[in-house]
């Protein structure tokens, strides 16, 4: 049998893959990270491995909440795994700065310990929007049954936050406030919302606790950014190949890859600075562009791209229509919703991401993008719509992937396909009750006002995405370019 990766196998690897530059024995872990999934591998623990090569007990303890199919996959593997950037110029390296995983069902006891560690300086998470448990109003939301699991039982969290909350808990009794904490989800202004969520549940605890939070933890903003698609079987085999080993949970990604966190810290660090990172006063514009730039253009060719039988971001970016859309879209309704010293500075940031979708080698599932629509929408195009509503800008083109998420959610309704979103059986039984019919799905889904706030009641809203769905489900049976050439002729 093939030879698997491992601490012992390192020095079998092909010449041309780069490996940790550190000695792997001897660093200790001081970052608990909680949701070690594929982008937190190729992104984050990518930084922690270069910045290990400074010295330092940084290596990274991984928290899975629930599935403990990662610490099972890597454990013969002492936790290494390959990342494969898939690009013009592929490169393959194995990362070594997780330590430790672990899964709370299984490890509680041990999870909790490294939280509370004075050694764990930095915890950070990638646990998705709806990780962080607000409500529509940016508060925490009482009625999410694991945030009233965690209030009922605040020593057996089972939500990020409540672990978050105990551990902070335990260095109030113990004084140990020299850690940070660190949000890395795409979330606008995710370290103060994720500092509200761990406040409102501390003060459910104790008003005190909340305090001593507000007074001693600090809570940066970051921005995250590299395309990071699944792991699939191809990418599997092709990295098993080029290493010469084993290897059961290689990350793929592009070559692209930035972080910004903001310089705001309770404790020490790794020296990110040294291996590429920035670190700035206000993370807000990066945040804001990257988010509506990036995520709200991928949105747009995730939903309108399935609409029209696309499967990968290259196949819907190569539709001329749809790169049409792309880039009317961002040029009228995205762009100018940023506030900018520098126009040229961002169109050219935009230019750039568009050219990284033009990426060949990578296949990023537009099914994978549509996950969690309900929770996405939001930050990626619906708070652009406020802006330009309130600047008396125009929606027009950012209703296109609205109504093109309608029409997903009542498709996938009436074929009877699973949809994965927090919300899928709300959405699911509201298309059912409308009897799958898009107009009257379009109407009840926008009544969610857990979604859509208040633009639920904005005519002016309404109005576009109804007009769109209604465009879009009679013409779609012409296919994508006319379609969008007649849908466009009619926005712009
Ligand atoms: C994507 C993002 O899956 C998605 O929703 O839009 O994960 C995207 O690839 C990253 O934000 C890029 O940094």
């Amino acid at each position: 049998m093939e030879k698997q990766l491992s601490i012992k196998t390192l020095d079998q690897l092909s010449r041309d893959v780069a490996v940790p530059d550190y000695d792997v024995h001897k660093s200790q872990c001081g970052i608990v990270h909680i949701g070690p999934g594929a982008f937190h591998r190729a992104h984050q623990a990518y930084y922690t491995d270069l910045a290990l090569a400074y010295g330092g007990n940084w290596r990274i303890h991984g928290v899975s909440m629930r599935s403990n199919t990662l610490k099972k996959a890597l454990a013969p593997q002492d936790n290494l795994y390959s990342l494969a950037v898939v690009d013009n110029t592929p490169s393959l390296r194995v990362i070594g700065a997780i330590k430790t995983l672990s899964t709370l069902s299984e490890d509680r006891g041990v999870i909790t310990a490294a939280l509370c560690s004075p050694a764990t300086k930095i915890i950070s998470l990638t646990v998705t929007e709806k990780g962080y448990c607000l409500n529509n109003t940016g508060s925490l939301d009482v009625e999410n049954p694991d945030i009233q699991h965690d209030l009922a039982n605040p020593d057996f969290p089972i939500s990020a936050v409540g672990l978050i909350t105990q551990a902070l808990k335990a260095r109030e009794h113990s004084g140990d406030a020299d850690v940070t904490i660190i949000s890395c989800d795409n979330v606008t202004d995710n370290g103060k919302k994720l500092a509200k969520a761990v406040i409102d549940f501390a003060y459910y605890l104790s008003p005190e606790l909340a305090h001593w939070i507000q007074d001693n933890i600090a809570f940066p903003c970051t921005m995250v950014d590299s395309i990071t698609p699944a792991t699939d079987d191809e990418v599997k085999s092709n990295v098993s190949a080029n290493l010469g080993l084993k290897d059961d949970w290689p990350i793929q990604r592009e070559t692209f890859t930035q972080w910004v966190i903001e310089d705001h810290f309770s404790g020490p660090r790794p020296p990110w600075e040294k291996v590429g990172v920035t670190f700035t006063k206000d993370v807000t514009f990066f945040e804001k562009a990257k988010l509506r730039i990036l995520n709200g253009t991928h949105s747009t060719l995730a939903y309108v791209g399935l609409l029209f039988g696309k499967e990968t971001v290259y196949d819907a970016i190569s539709t001329p229509a749809i790169q049409a859309l792309i880039s009317e879209l961002l040029e009228r309704e995205i762009i100018p919703s940023i506030k900018t010293d520098s126009i040229q500075t961002l169109n050219q940031y935009a230019d750039d991401i568009v050219a990284r979708y033009h990426n060949k080698h990578i296949r990023h599932m537009l099914s994978q993008i549509a996950w969690d629509g309900s929770q996405k929408l939001p930050f990626r195009i619906l708070d652009t719509i406020r802006d330009n509503l309130h600047a008396k800008r125009e929606i027009n083109l950012l209703c296109v992937p609205i109504a093109a998420w309608c029409l997903f959610v009542t498709h996938k309704a009436r074929s009877g396909d699973a949809i994965t979103d927090p919300k899928a059986s709300t959405l699911i039984n509201l298309a059912s009750q409308n009897a799958f019919e898009p107009i009257a799905v379009t109407n009840a889904l926008l009544n969610e006002t857990v979604i859509f706030a208040e633009l639920s009641t904005n005519s002016v809203f309404r109005g576009h995405v109804l007009a769109q769905v209604k465009s879009l489900s009679a013409w779609s049976s012409r296919g994508v370019d006319e379609t969008l050439q007649l849908l466009l002729g009619e926005l712009l």
